[in-house]
């Protein structure tokens, strides 16, 4: 019998939230001239890490508890090649430093001062990251200081994203200031490579956005990815890691976490513990903003 092929979508970029679609509409120009996912994946996002108006990602992302912005990313194709930075201050585009790590190390993950001192080794530009409006805003924190490290409707937005180019490669990004208000030194999920993005090219990818603690603990992203191996859609498996992180929650009302995946024929899916995640999707017949489903009514 005749084998039928799956239908493929590619090349389709995803990616989350509101500016999402910016972070598409410069990734697909991208695919559709013949790039590597990794190009459309890398420019994408840093559109978005270089708009001081978004709030949650590289310049004008919100301070830590000490008034500084320190960013997490990371970057990773179908190969398995990937790269990382955490808890970076001063370089605007951590994604890219992320990509120099995997490209030009033999490491994964960089941090801190050693992420920095090889950004500026390598031609990065030593950066201003707070804006006036977030001073303003880190000053009015001030007033009450009131720590509240959980994720729900405001403070977060990261922007992770997945695209196959016309070759049927996936790669996919993810990047972010964490959490605001965060202690000094915290890192997230989004550098996290298994957490808030993992790829396998035989399989497809996923990616995390909101209280990454929660993303880590259950290895969400790369769970996701095994869980469409052994026959999930995307959308099921994203539906079944959210009602794994609700069902360890003693109020689930309070958290926020939301994940995306696509398999390798552009099949995609998304779900979140509660209302208000939207994500962007972007071929050459759709260009959408979809909220996703969610569990918590
Ligand atoms: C973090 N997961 O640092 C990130 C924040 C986030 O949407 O995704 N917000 O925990």
């Amino acid at each position: 019998m005749a084998r039928i092929e799956p239908l493929k979508q590619w090349p389709i970029m995803m990616s989350t939230w509101d500016h999402g679609m910016t972070a598409n509409t410069v990734g697909f120009e991208l695919l559709k001239k013949g790039s590597p996912a990794l190009d459309a994946v890398e420019k994408g996002v840093m559109e978005v890490e270089s708009d001081p108006n978004v709030r949650t990602v590289g310049i004008g992302g919100y301070p830590d508890r000490e008034g500084k912005v320190t960013l997490d990313a990371c970057i990773m194709d179908g190969d398995g090649a990937c790269g990382a930075v955490a808890f970076l201050q001063g370089i605007k585009n951590p994604i890219s430093v992320a990509r120099k790590v995997m490209q030009d190390t033999p490491h994964i993950m960089l941090v801190g001062n050693g992420a920095k001192q090889f950004a500026l080794q390598n031609g990065f530009k030593e950066e201003e990251l707070l804006t006036d409006a977030s001073k303003n805003d880190y000053k009015e924190w001030l007033k009450t200081s009131n720590y509240k490290p959980l994720i729900n409707i405001e403070n977060h937005d990261t922007i992770s994203t997945l695209a196959i180019d016309e070759k049927g490669k996936m790669a996919g990004a993810c990047t972010t200031s964490g959490a605001a208000w965060k202690m000094h030194g915290r890192v997230g999920d989004s550098p996290i490579i298994g957490a808030g993005l993992f790829i396998d090219g035989e399989v497809g990818g996923a990616c995390a956005t909101g209280l990454g603690e929660e993303v880590i603990r259950t290895a969400g992203s790369a769970m996701v990815v095994e869980m469409m191996r052994n026959g999930k859609t995307p959308q099921e498996a994203c539906k079944a890691i959210v009602q794994r992180i609700i069902d360890r929650q003693k109020n689930p009302h309070d958290v926020q976490v939301g994940f995306m995946a696509m398999d390798m024929n552009g099949q995609t899916g998304a779900y979140s513990v509660q209302k208000g995640f939207t994500y962007a999707v972007k071929n050459d017949t759709i260009e959408e903003l979809t909220e996703a489903r969610y569990q918590i009514k």
